[in-house]
């Protein structure tokens, strides 16, 4: 595996030179920021990335995310146009030596939490999401209560009620179908620069207000992997956005698709999952922590010949940090610790059970 971190870019008060002193470090996960969805990367921005990492001692082969137009997801008549853009950022990104591709298909809302600072009894907080907070806002009525934390804030409140109203016939075998045309255009310019897309579960991985989500489940991973049938259209298995739903089995689905040969990209958190579907909150890595098993995990994916990248995901707030939910630097450099302690317990295992 290659331990990776993500990274917001200059603005981020988590600095390279932070991330850099964290063990085993490898790869920084980022992405130009300052372009509208659906447009073309500036090499120049690229080129920039590259040369910051690699003054770090680090790499720059992961990007999260080229975020996807809603057009596309729509199948809306000017798709072909943001598609061809999609193909141009990826070949730019291939040339400044980008290897993994992550990237979404959520109509609108890309993670979705109702609590941003949850307290948990040890005094840090955490991101929590609770079904009934949920199922209480309405996106199409414009004077409901209507913002929940972490959603799209390039979006004014009409500019969400109109997208998610032109989601109203969008079925789950539309959204397939658009999904299907985008990764016949998309696989083939990855394939011809050598990079590997890596679609990133939804999360939660259920429908939410009523849009179709798709890339939710076993079933549904196996349908995708076969709709271009090739090693470079992969997955991130993202253990928190699966894992909130009990009926997946990740550690199965981490041995299964590593075999294959179609995970890119690891996003490892855990998770408690919350009895009676009332949702989940987000925990420490620690297997004791969660529900998830971390271990049954990594090992999954490390006798199965894993060798992509892989990052600690989402981090509570502890000792006094603020800043950005989910991503500040001390509880995920611990969850870092955590990955490399189990990688190395994962091989020397194989290799006591091999002798
Ligand atoms: C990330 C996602 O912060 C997170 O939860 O895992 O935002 C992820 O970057 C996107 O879904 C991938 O496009
Ligand atoms: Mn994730």
């Amino acid at each position: 595996m290659k331990l990776s971190f993500r990274w917001y870019g200059q603005e981020d008060k988590v600095t390279l030179d932070n991330i850099r002193q964290i063990p085993g470090m490898h790869t920084i996960v980022t992405a130009v920021y300052d372009v509208a969805v659906g447009q073309v990367w500036s090499k120049e921005s690229i080129a920039r990335l590259k040369q910051q990492i690699e003054e770090n001692g680090m790499h720059f082969e992961v990007v999260e995310s080229i975020p996807v137009h809603e057009d596309i997801k729509l199948g809306k008549p000017d798709r072909d146009l943001y598609i061809e853009n999609y193909c141009e950022n990826i070949r730019r990104v291939a040339e400044a030596g980008v290897k993994c591709v992550c990237y979404n298909f959520m109509p609108v809302f890309d993670w979705t939490r109702t609590e941003l600072a949850h307290p948990l009894p040890d005094g840090s907080t955490t991101l929590a999401y609770y079904q009934e907070q949920v199922d209480a806002v309405n996106p199409l009525e414009s004077d409901s209560d209507l913002t929940l934390p972490g959603w799209d804030a390039s979006y004014s409140r009409e500019g969400l009620r109109s997208v998610v109203a032109q989601y109203q016939s969008m079925t789950e075998e539309k959204l397939w179908a658009n999904l299907q045309y985008f990764l016949e255009k998309v696989i083939p310019a990855a394939r011809e620069c050598g990079i590997n897309m890596a679609i990133h579960e939804d999360d939660p991985c259920w429908s939410i207000f009523g849009l179709p989500r798709i890339i939710t489940d076993e079933k549904n991973l196996d349908r995708f992997l076969k709709l271009v049938d090739v090693p470079n259209n992969g997955i991130t298995l993202c253990t928190g956005s699966l894992g909130c739903s009990c009926r997946n089995d990740v550690a199965k689905m981490a041995a299964k698709y590593a075999a294959m040969g179609r995970i890119h990209f690891v996003h490892m958190r855990n998770v408690a999952v919350l009895p009676d579907g009332k949702g989940f909150e987000e925990r420490a890595h620690l297997s004791s922590c969660g529900s998830l098993d971390m271990y049954e995990i990594i090992k999954a994916l490390h006798d199965n010949g894993f060798d992509g990248y892989i990052r600690p995901d989402h981090g509570r707030m502890i000792w006094g940090e603020t800043g950005r939910p989910g991503y500040g630097l001390y509880d995920r450099a611990l969850g870092a610790t955590y990955l490399n302690g189990l990688w190395e317990a994962a091989e020397k295992n194989k290799r006591t059970a091999s002798k």
